[in-house]
């Protein structure tokens, strides 16, 4: 039995305010759908099956190179942040998994894995880290990691990312996620071709250690904390690294690591294409790799790459299994209405992206009707899908409004009166 953190006549109290306008605003847009072709419970049922994970590092607040301001009632470590992941999950029913990162989640896999069961939540892939160093290691990774010129380096960043996968075997995961910060500030550096050759070779040790039945993610970013080159820097590189590696090596998009400007629904599209679309991290971003609440800057580019999932998956694309993964900063909010609030904008896109009238498209585009095909994908977008969202969530056990419902409870306020403000926490960058 799962132990929720708020209480259930909470969420009965706030449903009970919002029941009479939802079913009249659920109504009303079936009707609406129904005039267009399409039976809104369809759209329901599927929405209420996609899920998203957490990632654990989310629930602290971050920062950035110049300060963190710590926000109250923070988790103090890995067994507050699963409370504080089983709230965001109870009154959403869309994040039933937490992605870990290791070290800074590091714990008994059996209490891990115990935790977990109470409170109902199960564990995405796991996140190695080799871009800074835990203390007391014997190298350090100032000067890269798993493609480090020294042997010895690179040797204990495999061993790392062995440790990564022998616990997540203990706590049901699937999956490792690869993000190495490796890379160069200054041209000359680095040999870019003998860098790449150190970086394949050790990603091939943690390949042959992969269980049958896992996928490695390698994740692609264009620049930071390296300034002047990555060694895995964009989507052709991570997919000649899944190519090189073999059938459980795949490609991670995060949203935010790729120029702004870039057609990253494309990108999506290529990998989907070849089988390489390993999975995301959602967060949106206005400069760089700003880590913002997804669908807080462009909503339209993330309906866009829904737009891409929808279509591979309505024409059973081969090998489509995309794990779905926030990976954020929450640097002026509670991160757990952040995570509420972005768990909720990838489910609309998702639901919008639903709503594409598929062979309409696809006729326009045969026909060259740039004008109708883009109007086609507009409409989708431009349909409230809110009664649909706050429905799911409902039908589920979920909350109406979760951000009303969070606040209503005053479980932060509970949680600060627990946890003594600390300056530190892992609220990373990743
Ligand atoms: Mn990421």
């Amino acid at each position: 039995m799962a132990e929720f953190k708020i209480a259930a006549d909470v969420i009965a109290a706030e449903n009970d305010k919002r029941a009479g306008a939802l079913r009249e605003d659920y109504d009303a847009l079936g009707a609406n759908l129904a005039r267009r072709g399409i039976d809104i419970e369809a759209v329901t049922a599927k929405v209420a099956k996609f899920f998203v994970a957490v990632p654990s590092w989310g629930v602290g607040t971050g920062g950035t190179r110049f300060a963190r301001f710590p926000g109250t009632g923070e988790p103090r470590g890995i067994f507050d942040k699963l409370d504080d992941c089983s709230v965001i999950h109870q009154l959403t029913r869309a994040t039933p998994n937490v992605s870990l990162h290791i070290p800074w989640d590091k714990a008994d896999p059996k209490e891990l894995k115990a935790k977990g069961d109470a409170l109902g939540l199960g564990f995405d892939a796991m996140n190695s880290n080799t871009f800074s160093d835990a203390p007391g290691q014997a190298h350090s990774y100032k000067y890269g990691s798993l493609s480090h010129t020294d042997a010895a380096t690179r040797a204990q960043a495999v061993e790392h990312n062995l440790e990564c996968i022998e616990i997540g075997k203990a706590i049901g995961s699937k999956a490792l996620t690869v993000w190495v910060g490796d890379g160069s500030n200054f041209p000359g550096q680095s040999n870019f071709t003998k860098a790449f050759e150190r970086y394949l070779a050790a990603m091939a040790e943690i390949y042959k250690a992969l269980p049958d039945d896992w996928k490695l993610f390698s994740e692609h970013k264009m620049y930071e904390p390296a300034f002047y080159s990555t060694v895995v820097q964009d989507w052709g590189t991570n997919y000649l690294i899944a190519q090189t590696l073999g059938p459980k090596a795949q490609c991670l998009v995060d949203l935010g690591h790729h120029a702004p400007n870039t057609n990253i629904e494309m990108i999506v599209a290529r990998l989907i294409q070849f089988g390489k679309l390993g999975g995301f991290h959602f967060n949106d971003s206005k400069y760089g790799d700003d880590d913002l609440d997804a669908g807080a800057i462009e909503p339209y580019r993330l309906f866009l790459v829904f737009n891409e999932l929808v279509d591979a998956e309505e024409r059973g694309a081969r090998g489509f299994h995309p794990a779905h993964m926030i990976d954020q900063s929450h640097n002026v909010t509670d991160p757990i209405e952040s995570l509420i609030n972005s768990a909720n904008e990838i489910r609309r896109a998702y639901a919008q992206a639903l709503l594409v009238d598929r062979k309409a498209l696809e006729s326009y585009q045969d026909g060259n009707d740039a004008l109708m095909a883009t109007e086609t994908l507009k409409r989708a977008y431009r349909t409230d899908v809110e009664p649909i969202l706050a429905e799911a969530r409902r039908r589920a056990g979920g909350t109406i409004d979760p951000v009303a419902a969070y606040r209503a409870s005053g479980y932060r306020k509970k949680v600060a009166a627990e946890r003594p403000a600390s300056a530190a926490g892992g609220g990373g960058i990743i």
